[in-house]
């Protein structure tokens, strides 16, 4: 049985404390423009954790001129690369020396289990600086032999002062996807935070200036959308943009950006993935990993496996399966060792997803565990199978961001390849087999910007991650991701005598 309303019943005080609640500019804290705050809730509780300076325009305008003026008077792109690279590499030392202080904020603010934050996500962050330390020194541009008489080569410069905009799933892996490869390059940045997790971008934020960033160079401010993202997004002074968050949001920030200066624009945005389990699998494996798939970080995930689809031999047992897996996950509070599933972020994401339950059931999906909240205190869900789903039903359609399964049967090869690209989004996709010629032909025919195989959210800095169709633009991590904040000069010289 899944845990019972015990656990969630009498949360554990969060081994942390909060010190930074106010907007980073040119390397201080200081208080919004407006004096303003907002609340940031425990999803455990609904209760308040602190009060954060709220940025809005005026505060984005600061910021920006900060970020300009430390691109355009340097140090930062005109420093040698060396430098930047220690600096990151400093960087990443203190983020291992306070892992679990920042692994605590994250699981406080979010909810996500703590051994999770802690043995994952914070490592991760640690290893994606160190990754883009690696670049820094290594980004240069070519020599190219055109016709006639010229010298021509390319020079690799900073883009400029870039905007970045994230979610509130992984605040800080979404934090050093962006700043990692902007900082390795020699751009400066503004980054808002998502409105409900501001906190650990701040104390990390704090780290990098103790590691040796110059001020101005990484500018953060606390905010919400429409107001802070959105004077971000319609900047003037912007050279380029990076978001992660919904596909709807999307539309808006590209639209804002290009009714501004043209700013280009890349987007990490929703999905609909698709996990194939074909005939031939070990379904107690398939069971397994297509668990893990859908359920990490309490479903809350982009490239969540979220349409099971099923070969019809092996279906049966799937669902079986699956059920009494989901009937074991351990839902508890984030801090208790053990614990596999913490709350949702928020009443709004909570309410949404209750909303598409009832809608599996309504529509005549099968029911096969939880379906509903978990206490009566928080955002708990249980966690939730749908067997018998079909394309046609919302819950296979669209993005449910929470920790319901939906299984699909299907027969053929042909049939799943159609069925599976059937959706708007293309951000990932898994297959599960142990036939070489099955695993290539559907890696081929997916149409997705990562397909996993036998495998499921292995992520690495180095592994380019992004999205087809409205699944995104561009691609974030690994050598990709540098192109993003790079502009290419062409400086071509006439050769004075051609002959040598
Ligand atoms: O997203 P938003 P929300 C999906 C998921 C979820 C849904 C809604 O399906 O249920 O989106 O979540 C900022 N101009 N994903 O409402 O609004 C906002 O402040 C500029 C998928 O949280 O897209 C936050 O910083 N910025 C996803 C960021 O955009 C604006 C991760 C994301 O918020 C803005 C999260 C505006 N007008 C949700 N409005 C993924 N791809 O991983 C909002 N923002």
């Amino acid at each position: 049985k899944y845990s019972t309303a015990s656990a969630i019943e009498e949360p554990v005080s969060p081994p942390v404390q909060v010190n930074y609640t106010q907007l980073l500019i040119n390397g201080q804290f200081v208080k919004a423009a407006s004096e303003k705050t907002f609340p940031t809730l425990d999803p455990r509780t609904g209760d308040v954790i602190a009060h954060v300076a709220e940025g809005d325009a005026e505060d984005v305008n600061r910021a920006v001129a900060s970020a300009r003026k430390a691109f355009d008077e340097g140090p930062w792109p005109k420093m040698a690369a060396y430098e930047r690279q220690r600096i990151l590499l400093r960087f990443a030392d203190l983020i291992e020396k306070h892992n679990d202080e920042l692994a605590a904020l994250e699981t406080w603010d979010n909810g996500k289990p703590f051994e999770q934050a802690a043995k994952i996500e914070v490592p991760m962050l640690a290893r994606l600086m160190r990754y883009y330390a690696g670049w820094a020194d290594k980004i240069h541009g070519l020599t190219v032999p055109a016709d006639g008489p010229y010298h021509v080569q390319t020079l690799h410069e900073p883009i400029g002062v870039t905007g970045q905009i994230i979610p509130w799933n992984f605040p800080l892996l979404m934090y050093g996807w962006k700043i990692g490869p902007a900082l390795a390059c020699g751009n400066t940045i503004v980054l808002k935070t998502a409105e409900q997790t501001p906190l650990s971008a701040l104390l990390a934020s704090n780290l990098l200036h103790e590691a040796g960033l110059p001020p101005g160079v990484l500018n953060v401010i606390s905010g919400f959308g429409p107001t802070a993202g959105a004077a971000l997004a319609s900047h003037m002074d912007v050279d380029k943009l990076a978001f992660t968050g919904s596909t709807s949001t999307g539309k808006i920030v590209l639209q804002l950006a290009a009714r501004s200066n043209l700013k280009p624009v890349t987007l990490e945005l929703g999905g609909k993935s698709p996990f194939i389990i074909c005939e031939d699998a070990d379904v107690d494996k398939a069971v397994e990993l297509a668990h893990f798939a859908l359920f990490f970080n309490q479903g809350q995930c982009c490239c969540a496996g979220s349409r099971t689809f099923v070969h019809e031999r092996v279906y049966d047992e799937f669902v079986e399966k699956s059920k009494a897996r989901a009937l074991k996950r351990a839902v508890g509070d984030p801090f208790k060792v053990g614990t596999e599933q913490g709350p949702q972020i928020d009443t709004e994401q909570f309410e949404k997803i209750l909303g598409y339950i009832r809608s599996g059931v309504e529509n005549g999906a099968t029911l096969e565990a939880g379906g509903g909240r978990l206490g009566n205190k928080g955002f708990y869900i249980k966690p939730t199978v749908f067997s018998n789903v079909k394309d046609d039903m919302l819950i296979a359609r669209e993005e449910i961001f929470g920790p319901v399964q939906s299984i699909l049967k299907y027969k053929d090869l042909d049939d799943v390849i159609h069925r599976a690209n059937s959706t708007p989004y293309g951000l990932a996709a898994g297959v599960f087999t142990q036939n070489l010629d099955t695993a290539n032909t559907l890696t081929r025919a997916l149409r997705a910007g990562t397909v996993w195989v036998n495998c499921f959210d292995t992520f690495d800095a180095a592994i380019p991650f992004g999205g087809y169709k409205m699944s995104g633009h561009g691609r974030e991590k690994g050598i990709y991701s540098l192109s993003n904040y790079l502009q290419v000069k062409a400086v071509v010289t006439p050769l004075k005598n051609p002959a040598w």
